[in-house]
């Protein structure tokens, strides 16, 4: 049953503002609803695709907490550095608002006042957790413990990252308050209530019945969360940080996070487009889609949703096509831990390649399971799709036109067979491309793009210009001139993915505007026009700049170490004659070199003060053998000879070993004779 929309609102989720955003928001979000959307408007069809900051709740307090400063400082400061760095990247939103703002604190109010008159809260005092050192009740992040359902230490009060359960501070086992560390206790607090039990009967028909189309984990999420059974759910929270409930009996209460920031969406519609508003939310020829990743799935299928019918006005979104994960180099992308990609370190450390983040993270979009991105895939895909395939045929087929005709595009003779068959082939990528779109498999889409320059390739390849402008001159203007609509339509083809890429292939193409009805088209750049010279539209990512960015990662590997190392326990006590039986002493390195066919042992040859002795030491991998000549080094010198490497060894060089497992030698803090005993 294919229903026919006017126009499409298309929501992003909105960012917390405590950090600046990595590739995992991106692949999860961001460039899925951006190719979207372009591939929209590029139909002629009318969207507004709207964006913005989540600047309220624990996520925001907790960060001002750890670095001293006000939660408007960090909302400041992140807010601007995220709306920049998705312009860098060519998202087009149309708007990209921000949940502190004059609009939403109005929105946000009024949604609240009018189902509070409407008797749609529960008004409830229960027993919460809380601090008495610190003074406050402990939502959500502020409490810690044991999860319920995986055992998991570090679970938080709304959610474990661990296995992903939702969870109410009440539920963990063991809490501690993340404020004082303290053990909290329950009082009383009022707060009020949205009975989704009461909406679990039509959230059932519409999700269950009505839109089995989903994708199959956020359809099987919502199911599993309608089969529990649904609960009221607390819209208001204990906090200073948000917007106020507009109760006079709700002192120093504030609106839940997630029941104001999807209401943002609405707010920033409204500074979008003002009093028009209404139409991207209420009129039934409007269709919604939420992009999100998946941890947002059950506030946006069935919070959000109970709330906008419990208004009784609004649509319901048509489709939530949420992400799977991605994952970096192997293990989960971490903001705490820094370990992830920063967009706006990327944009840094990249001018002017946004196309192969994005090219890269759609090829390896999370749409269905969890995805592993790494830098060594990167540069393959890169490499070996965007430059091999995609700009290879483009410049080829470009280079050639300006050999042959001056850049001319040439009047085309009677078409021969393999011109109408790559003709055909183009047209049925280009259809089976906009199919998968239109089902958000942009992965697939992704795939059909780059078959369109496939087909290309394979077309010179077999049509060979180089040698039959030889024999046959005339036929070559036909080849070209099929060339060149193959180009257009690659242009077309992938706008939504690589728009800078494709904005540059149309300029050279003459093309004025991207109309996705001239894909496939072998008609639309007319003979007689001039073609520009395209620059490469992409170039090779060399080893070293793979190699550079995987020793950041390396390094923020090391650090994390740093920071969780501790020393082990100390040893069994030991009387004082077992170390005085041990000789240490101090010797100056003569020479130094690494040991043949090791990869971990250098040999030493020590002056001991009474003669020279070799030692062989496992460092290899910590010290060129040469800076090590003339240095004085620690040494046991009474164990048994040892034999390495068919080499003897008399002693044993002293080192410390670093958290990361590194080492490090030991050496006196001044010079000193070689033989000086150490006790
Ligand atoms: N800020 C959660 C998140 O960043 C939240 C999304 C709000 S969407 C209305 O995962
Ligand atoms: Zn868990």
């Amino acid at each position: 049953m294919e229903k026919k929309f006017k126009r499409t609102l298309i929501t992003t989720a909105l960012p917390y503002a405590n950090g600046p955003v990595h590739i995992g928001h991106l692949a999860g979000v961001y460039v899925p609803a951006d190719i979207y959307a372009r591939f929209l408007r590029m139909n002629g069809e009318e969207v507004l695709l709207v964006g913005g900051s989540d600047e309220h709740g624990v996520p925001i307090t907790l960060k001002a907490r750890a670095e001293g400063v006000t939660p408007q400082d960090i909302v400041d400061r992140y807010h601007n550095l995220i709306k920049d760095s998705f312009e860098g990247l060519g998202i087009t939103f149309d708007v990209y608002g921000r949940t502190t703002s004059a609009t939403h604190r109005k929105t946000a109010s009024e949604f609240f006042e009018k189902l509070d008159a409407n008797g749609e809260f529960i008004k409830k005092t229960t027993k919460q957790l809380y601090d008495p050192v610190a003074g406050q009740f402990l939502a959500d992040r502020y409490v810690t413990g044991t999860c319920p359902h995986c055992g998991n230490t570090a679970a938080y009060g709304d959610q474990c990252e661990k296995c992903g359960s939702s969870l109410s501070p009440d539920e963990l086992i063991d809490p501690k308050s993340s404020l004082s560390g303290a053990v909290p206790e329950l009082r009383d607090t009022t707060h009020w209530y949205l009975p989704l039990d009461k909406w679990e009967p039509r959230l059932r028909e519409w999700i269950l019945e009505q839109h089995k189309e989903w994708r199959p984990n956020v359809y099987g999420q919502c199911k599993s969360w309608l089969d529990m059974g649904l609960q009221p759910r607390a819209v208001s929270r204990d906090l200073d940080w948000g917007i106020p409930v507009p109760r006079e009996d709700a002192r120093g209460k504030v609106l839940y996070v997630w029941f104001d920031a999807p209401i943002g969406y609405i707010s920033n519609t409204i500074d979008c487009v003002g009093d028009d508003w209404q139409k991207w939310w209420k009129d039934p020829e409007t269709r919604m889609l939420h992009f999100i990743g998946k941890d947002n799935i059950v506030f946006h299928c069935i919070v959000f949703p109970s709330m906008l019918m419990a208004d009784g006005t609004y649509n319901l979104p048509d489709n939530v096509p949420a992400n799977e994960f991605l994952n970096l180099e192997d293990d989960k992308i971490s903001t705490s831990k820094n370990w992830a990609v920063w967009l706006h370190e990327y944009l840094q450390d990249f001018p002017g390649r946004q196309d192969e983040l994005r090219y890269v993270l759609t090829a390896n979009a999370p749409e269905t399971k969890d995805n592993n991105f790494t830098w060594k895939d990167y540069q393959q895909r890169v490499n070996s799709e965007l430059v091999a395939i995609f700009g290879n045929f483009v410049n080829r087929t470009n280079v050639l036109l300006h050999k042959y005709y001056d850049g001319v595009v040439p009047e085309p003779g009677t078409p021969a067979l393999p011109d109408a068959e790559a003709e055909r082939e183009v047209r049925l990528a280009v259809s089976e491309m906009e199919t998968l779109i239109r089902e958000f498999k942009l992965r697939d889409a992704l795939r059909e793009a780059m078959n369109v320059a496939r087909i290309g390739n394979k077309y010179l390849a077999d049509s060979e210009p180089w040698k039959v402008i030889k024999t046959d001159p005339e036929r070559v203007k036909t080849i070209m001139y099929f060339a060149t609509q193959i180009c257009a339509s690659l242009a077309l083809a992938f706008e939504p993915f690589t728009p800078f890429a494709a904005a540059k292939l149309a300029e050279s193409l003459g093309m004025d505007r991207l109309d996705w009805a001239d894909a496939g088209n072998f008609h639309l750049i007319p003979p007689g026009r001039t073609v520009k010279p395209l620059p490469l539209l992409f170039e090779k990512v060399d080893d070293a700049v793979v190699e550079a960015q995987v020793n950041k990662l390396l390094e923020t590997r090391r650090q994390n170490m740093l920071k969780n190392w501790k020393p082990d326990p100390v040893k069994a006590e030991t009387p004082i004659e077992t170390f005085d039986k041990l000789d240490i002493r101090v010797g100056r390195v003569v020479e130094c070199e690494k040991v043949k066919k090791s990869k971990k042992l250098l040999r030493f040859l020590i002056d001991d003060g009474l003669e020279r002795r070799t030692i062989l030491s496992g460092i290899a991998a910590y010290y060129e053998p040469e800076e090590l000549v003339g240095r004085e080094v620690c040494f046991i010198a009474n164990l048994p000879v040892r034999t390495m490497m068919g080499i003897e060894s008399r002693g044993m060089i002293l080192s410390a070993r670093n958290a990361d497992g590194s080492l490090v030698l030991l050496a006196p803090s001044a010079d000193v004779a070689p033989g000086s005993p150490i006790s």
